[in-house]
């Protein structure tokens, strides 16, 4: 009997040093210690034993007991412990390496330019107005004083809806509105998108930006539109620039002119930069036309108005010279980084 206990001992040693974790342990401590265990089986047999060897027996059994519980307690350390390493060794992290660097977003040209004059109208105490880019075609045409044979009012330029419902080919509508609701002085600007049915190249877009203004009060004259766009050409292309006016034809404004910047590459001798012309066409302009006051239900005897509209696509093109009008709509953010 005491070699049988002594082969328990080897054998429950062998078998927790191969005990590889805690189920593997909880095994073993029912296989030897259990009700059923190994352990027991044999004190079950001790009745069989004389009266002196049942002690040695006893305390000797007692011993192993003590003995597998011992290594079964430092087994499962060991084993915690080992698991505790590989799980640090999995999760471990190198400080030294270099942060990921997020993506910032980046304001778009076309908006840098859109804040940088909104600030200069507001700063002379104009209000910025928007409106709807379906429309109909009282607001983009009729009221405008645009003719149902107008040319501008061709399908071939025009996105149309339906026969009276149109994308707006310009902000002026926003105008009208305007003008429909509020009694003068009004004095606005309504940047936004339109469209026209443009084929796209280099300079041309079916969607693009226009900004356009508006001042009706009583005694508005010519000398007010000149003194105004003025001050903001000179605020946005510098103190020191050239401007003048040439007459031109709008439906919507009498008289009507288009202004130029005396080209600030050649300062008007003529280069590539102005086609050899000395000059850039910027924006157009008039008084507004009669009409289109009457329309609005404005006294066209006691009021009278100014109103212009210039593209911001060429505007930020002739600014940074930048030669497709592409590259303001496909995003790329190598193109839209640089400003
Ligand atoms: C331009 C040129 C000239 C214009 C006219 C009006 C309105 F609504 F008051 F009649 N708004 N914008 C206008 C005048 C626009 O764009 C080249």
């Amino acid at each position: 009997m005491k070699e049988q206990l002594e082969t328990i001992r080897k054998k429950a040693e062998q078998d927790l040093l191969r005990a590889a974790d805690k189920k593997a342990l909880e095994d073993l401590r029912i296989r030897y210690l259990g009700k059923k265990g190994e352990l027991t089986a044999i004190l079950k047999q001790m009745g069989s034993l004389s009266a002196e060897e049942r002690p040695v027996i006893g305390q000797l059994a007692n011993q192993i007991r003590a003995h597998i519980e011992e290594e079964l307690t430092a087994r499962a350390a060991e084993i915690r412990e080992a698991e505790t390493e590989r799980r640090l060794k999995k999760e471990k992290i190198d400080v030294t390496l270099p942060g990921k660097r997020r993506e910032l977003g980046h304001k778009h040209p076309l908006n840098i330019e859109l804040d940088e004059i909104k600030e200069i109208f507001i700063g002379l105490g104009f209000d910025i107005v928007s409106g709807p880019e379906v429309e109909y075609d009282y607001y983009n045409f009729e009221a405008l004083n645009l003719p149902k044979d107008h040319p501008a009012r061709d399908t071939q330029d025009t996105f149309y809806i339906t026969d009276n419902i149109l994308l707006r080919t310009q902000t002026s509508p926003v105008q009208v509105r305007t003008m429909e609701k509020q009694k003068p002085p009004i004095r606005i600007i309504s940047p936004g998108r339109v469209y026209r049915s443009d084929a796209v190249d280099a300079t041309h877009s079916p969607l693009f930006h226009q900004i356009e203004g508006l001042v009706v009060d009583k005694g508005i004259t010519f000398a007010n539109l000149k003194g105004t766009l003025e001050v903001i050409i000179k605020r946005l292309y510098g103190e020191d620039s050239v401007v003048r006016f040439r007459p031109h034809h709008f439906p919507f404004t009498e008289p009507s002119a288009e202004v130029d910047i005396q080209c600030f590459n050649c300062h008007g001798e003529g280069c590539r930069l102005c086609k050899g012309e000395g000059w850039i066409e910027l924006l157009g302009c008039g008084m507004v036309h009669p009409k289109v006051l009457s329309n609005c239900n404005i006294d066209p005897e006691v009021y009278s108005g100014f109103a212009f509209g210039m593209g911001l696509e060429r505007l930020v093109m002739r600014k940074y010279n930048i030669d497709d009008m592409r590259l303001f709509f496909e995003n790329d953010v190598r193109f839209l980084k640089q400003f």
